[in-house]
């Protein structure tokens, strides 16, 4: 039997489909793990965790079955609550890392959710800048412990396809609409963080992982953890004082969300 819960910190990465969460996943990861993909298909969650063990299905009932190596990402979502992929990524010396189904897939069994998110310590919440919060996003996450709330961030992706001048307006208003809900509301732009370094400074994965080291730091585990033997290199008496990059680029100081709190249709969700 397995469950889900003997991590120091579990990390979701949350969001409707094509918000960037497995390309989020790729870039925490150092290499390219999570399928990135530009049509919807079924992905049961994805759970990274440190190690070089084979990977694994884990089935609804919590029974475990080993996988190919390859087979990792053509698993029927079917009776699938998670893959749990194995990788010597250094981030994982920190926390486990969920890569989550869409929340609007139609695929996703309904209770994939339910099932892990009482699991998660810190959530990372997705949402492309261009369309921003939309109230299907904003039902899911109201709907969730605002002790969750509290220990996630909300990244506005894609905000390479947002004008220099609409930036703003966009970020105010989602951090409007979600006050208090999320400890920090960040842009961010996936695809320049990949790119030369110039761009990198660009792209705000710096002030993400600044602002990750925080929840980290701030997060205690929903459940004392029991030590695995399975897992003996990993330092869990102190999961959070180490940093979470080596070298980060640039540090900076994240404002707080304000107070007033709006909420907003879809129809007008746009900037
Ligand atoms: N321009 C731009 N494209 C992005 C960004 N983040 C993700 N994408 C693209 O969006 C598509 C979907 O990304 P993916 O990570 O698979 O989304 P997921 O469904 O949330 O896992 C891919 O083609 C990515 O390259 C971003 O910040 N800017
Ligand atoms: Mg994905």
């Amino acid at each position: 039997m397995t469950h889900i819960s003997h991590a120091p910190l579990r990390v979701a990465l949350l969001g409707e489909f094509s918000a960037g969460k497995s390309t989020l996943a790729n870039l925490l990861l150092g290499r390219t793990q999570s399928p990135v993909r530009v049509t919807a298909t079924q992905m049961p969650p994805l759970w990274y965790t440190f190690g070089d063990a084979a990977p694994l299905r884990i089935l609804d009932d919590d029974t475990e079955e080993a996988l190919p190596e390859d087979a990792a990402h053509s698993v029927p979502v079917e009776g699938t609550k998670a893959v749990k992929v194995a990788s010597d990524a250094a981030i994982l010396a920190r926390f486990d890392l969920f890569d989550m189904p869409g929340s609007s897939d139609p695929n996703m069994a309904p209770d994939t959710w339910d099932r892990l998110m009482p699991q998660v310590d810190i959530a990372i919440w997705c949402t492309p800048a261009t369309q921003a919060w939309r109230q299907s996003e904003a039902a899911l996450w109201d709907a969730m412990p605002a002790a969750l709330q509290h220990r996630s961030m909300l990244l506005l992706t894609r905000i390479d396809k947002v004008s220099t001048t609409d930036r703003k307006r966009v970020l105010q208003r989602v951090r409007s609409e979600t006050a208090d809900q999320f400890r920090h509301v960040l842009p961010v732009a996936l695809l320049s963080a990949q790119a030369p370094l110039e761009q990198c400074e660009a792209s705000g994965l710096s002030e993400v992982m600044t602002a990750l080291e925080d929840l980290c730091t701030h997060a205690e585990p929903f459940k004392a953890p029991p030590r695995q033997p399975d897992r003996p290199t990993r330092d869990e008496s102190a999961p959070c004082v180490r940093p979470l990059i080596t070298n980060p680029r640039r540090v900076s100081t994240l404002g707080t969300v304000p107070k007033h709190r709006r909420r907003t249709t879809d129809a007008n969700a746009l900037i």
